[in-house]
């Protein structure tokens, strides 16, 4: 009966600290990049202090009870089977509770990247053997990935010939594109940032130069850019020699 009681403030304390597990949400928005940031620091965290706490124990231990003379027989404790069991599952649920805390943010980070936010902006990706096209849905397509801050953004990607991977550092994203298949990932750009992407899937000679610039900047800056980018694609389409429709398309970008 004791011990019931023991196990059910056990259980209800956990079930109020739930909540602290979960990721920072702003404005409705949990940002995938910070969720994955908060997740490295905690694996970091256990890595080296949970293992360094257990090294350092281990190699006390080690010192404390070290044979003092040749030919020296140790003396095993003598317990009972209660002691025995505690002293096995206690530290060993305490070392399990943080490998089961990662667990669990580690799913809760996978679940967010696959959840699109329901406003954000489609942009549609290509790989082709070596670059990386944009097409914005209304015309414009860029060999520049350019996006507005404070608007989640979800890219829709597939290869035109071979597999590539989209690798996206600076916002911890990497999605393999793939001929035949569309893949999703999507990101909140929450401040300006100028960085770029590159394939991390080796796809040929042209692996290693394979990259395009991505650009975060403010709503205003986002919306002159397109404008210029319609205004080219309209005077492009006017040059065109009437003869060939399929001309201008490389010029377009
Ligand atoms: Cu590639």
């Amino acid at each position: 009966m004791r011990l019931n009681r023991k196990l059910w403030t056990a259980v209800a304390a956990l079930v109020w600290a739930g909540p602290s597990f979960a990721y920072e949400d702003t404005g409705g928005i949990i940002n995938p990049t910070t969720a994955w940031t908060d997740t490295w620091n905690d694996v970091l965290v256990d890595l080296f202090v949970i293992g360094g706490l257990f090294a350092a124990v281990g190699a006390y231990l080690l010192w404390r009870y070290r044979a003092t003379g040749p030919g020296q027989v140790g003396t095993a404790p003598k317990v009972n089977l209660d002691i025995a069991l505690a002293w096995s599952l206690v530290p060993a649920a305490l070392f399990m509770a943080d490998d089961f805390f990662l667990a669990a943010r580690g799913w809760s980070l996978w679940s967010i990247q696959r959840t699109v936010p329901a406003h954000s902006m489609e942009v549609n990706v290509s790989a082709s053997q070596w670059y990386f096209e944009f097409d914005y849905g209304n015309g414009v397509k860029s060999d520049q990935l350019v996006v507005p801050v404070g608007q989640p953004i979800v890219l829709r990607m597939t290869a035109t010939d071979v597999v590539h991977s989209f690798g996206l550092i600076e916002y911890k994203l990497k999605e393999d594109m793939l001929p035949g298949r569309i893949t999703h990932i999507w990101f909140y750009p929450d401040k300006p940032l100028e960085t770029f992407v590159t394939c991390v899937e080796f796809c040929g000679d042209g692996h290693s130069q394979m990259n395009a610039p991505v650009k975060a900047v403010l709503k205003a800056d986002f919306d002159k850019w397109m404008a210029e980018q319609l205004t080219k694609k309209k005077s492009a389409s006017l040059d065109a020699p009437r003869s060939s429709a399929a001309a201008p398309a490389a010029s377009a970008l």
